[in-house]
């Protein structure tokens, strides 16, 4: 296999899908040696087959506002590959939604959720309506409608869906309302379920929790301490809220959270206070993150993301895709940063990633470095099948361990001759190995 060949076709079939491309062209061109190195796979066109999804669902949904006005958005779920569980993945919200973004986050998560150590396998769905400004009862008739149509397509051992942008404990609780009504069933259809019908403790702090017990991992080989260590992070939703709960818990700085309006600063460090504050803010109130610049006096730049205005030692990019360019790699690294770790898919573009690498930071992909919050949905599930549920304790030292044998991967397929751990190269290697050998054991499907 030569992956600019392989890259070259898919641009031309998929001429209109940069992101699905983007993603695709960074794991081909780091397997692309241990790939070649196993002739059956060739034989197979397995690379091929990898790259494209199983399948594809794509379909209109119709709903009434508050004013009574029939809206349409588009809805879709990408079954990506279920070679070694079901189809696994969240659904987003979001008004830039399309398809050439699903593709690339259900790829992505084919690879993150082989890394877990747990059985699933990758997708992605979503719709292009945005929550923003949406009162409860609108995001409650979308939500019925969008699963009025995709109900068909998942259950428990076929494919569960999550949250992700747009989607968070609300959004899961209406779908998997309308879900159980639709199939009859009470399963363990949906992850991220609120805990008094089969949600799992930890589910909601887990991909904030495994991405600093990763950064802890990845620290640890250089001997760096996180206490008193600067960091910023950009968005303030799930993933945002609880890396910062964990690092304020750790005795780290956290200099910066934002939203797609602009950045909040804060040199000295948030106090538990003023999280506690972001976290009703966006959870409770749905406002911006604008009105905390507004209650506490501090910097707030209007339209920018954080990485060329915060000094840090850490990034933790935690809002979306190709939020960090070359520029603010550049920027990041003449400021002194030492370490990024990914809690958003994607955050960094192509750019950005080749200056991390050239600056030997220490530097992880989502896929690794936010892969807690589906290995806590896999345990959802695994509590959901023995109709059981673990205590926190269980659960979090679980997700510890995961995040600890995920960067064991990276170690051990990464490293490189002059003991540079190479994380993309890691987790792409042992994600694609465990994938590709169940496809071929399942013949040609
Ligand atoms: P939320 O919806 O809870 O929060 C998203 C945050 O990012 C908000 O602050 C939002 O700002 C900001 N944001 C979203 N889109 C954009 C954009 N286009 N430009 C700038 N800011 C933006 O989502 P999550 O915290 O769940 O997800 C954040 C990232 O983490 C995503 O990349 C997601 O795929 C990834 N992720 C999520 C997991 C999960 O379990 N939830 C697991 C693994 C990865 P605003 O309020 O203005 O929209
Ligand atoms: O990107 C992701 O890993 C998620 N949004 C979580 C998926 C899940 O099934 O929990």
């Amino acid at each position: 296999m030569k992956a600019i060949e392989v890259i070259d076709d898919l641009k031309r079939r998929f001429p209109n899908e940069p992101e699905y491309i983007q993603a695709v062209e960074e794991v081909l061109t780091t397997i692309e040696d241990v790939y070649n190195d196993n002739p059956e796979f060739e034989r197979y066109n397995l690379i091929e087959r990898l790259c494209i999804p199983d399948r594809i669902f794509a379909f209109r949904v119709s709903w009434v506002d508050d004013k009574g006005k029939v809206n349409n958005n588009m809805g879709y779920r990408v079954q990506h590959n279920n070679a070694i569980g079901p189809y696994k993945g969240g659904i987003r919200f979001h008004s830039s939604v399309n398809l050439s973004i699903l593709k690339f986050l259900a790829f992505e998560q084919t690879f993150k959720n082989s890394l877990t150590t747990l059985a699933m396998g990758g997708a992605k769905g979503g719709s292009d309506f945005s929550p923003r400004g949406k009162s409860d009862m609108e995001v409650m008739r979308f939500c019925q409608a969008f699963i009025q149509e995709l109900w068909r397509q998942i259950g428990p051992d076929t494919d569960v869906p999550a949250g992700d942008i747009g989607v968070g404990g609300r959004e899961v609780g209406y779908m998997f309302g309308q879900y159980k009504k639709m199939a009859r069933e009470f399963t363990g259809t949906f992850t991220g379920k609120g805990l008094e019908f089969g949600g799992s403790k930890i589910r909601p702090e887990a991909t904030g929790y495994g991405n600093v017990y990763f950064l802890l991992e990845m620290l640890k080989t250089r001997g760096i301490d996180i206490k008193g260590k600067t960091v910023a992070i950009s968005g303030s939703g799930n993933v945002a809220t609880y890396t910062a709960d964990k690092l304020l818990t750790l005795g780290a700085k956290v200099v910066s959270m934002s939203d797609s309006d602009g950045t909040i600063h804060v040199p000295e460090g948030l106090t538990r206070e003023q999280l506690d504050y972001i976290f009703k803010l966006k959870n409770i109130y749905r406002g911006r993150i604008r009105e905390f610049a507004e209650e506490y006096g501090c910097a707030y730049y209007e339209g920018e993301r954080p990485w060329q205005r915060v000094k840090c030692d850490i990034a933790m990019p935690s809002a979306t895709q190709n939020e960090i360019d070359g520029d603010d790699a550049r920027a990041l690294i003449e400021g002194g940063c030492m370490a990024v770790s990914e809690g958003a898919n994607m955050p960094s573009t192509p750019d950005a990633i080749r200056e991390f690498q050239k600056a030997r930071l220490l530097y992880a992909p989502g896929k690794a470095a936010n892969a807690g919050g589906v290995s806590v949905s896999g345990l959802e599930m695994a509590q959901n099948s023995q109709k059981l549920s673990w205590t926190e304790e269980e659960v979090d030292s679980k997700l510890k361990q995961i995040m600890c044998d995920i960067h064991e991967q990276c170690v051990k397929y990464g490293t490189e001759t002059d003991g540079y751990i190479n994380y993309v190269k890691g987790a792409n290697v042992a994600g694609f190995m465990k994938v590709a050998r169940a496809m071929m054991a399942q013949g040609i499907l």
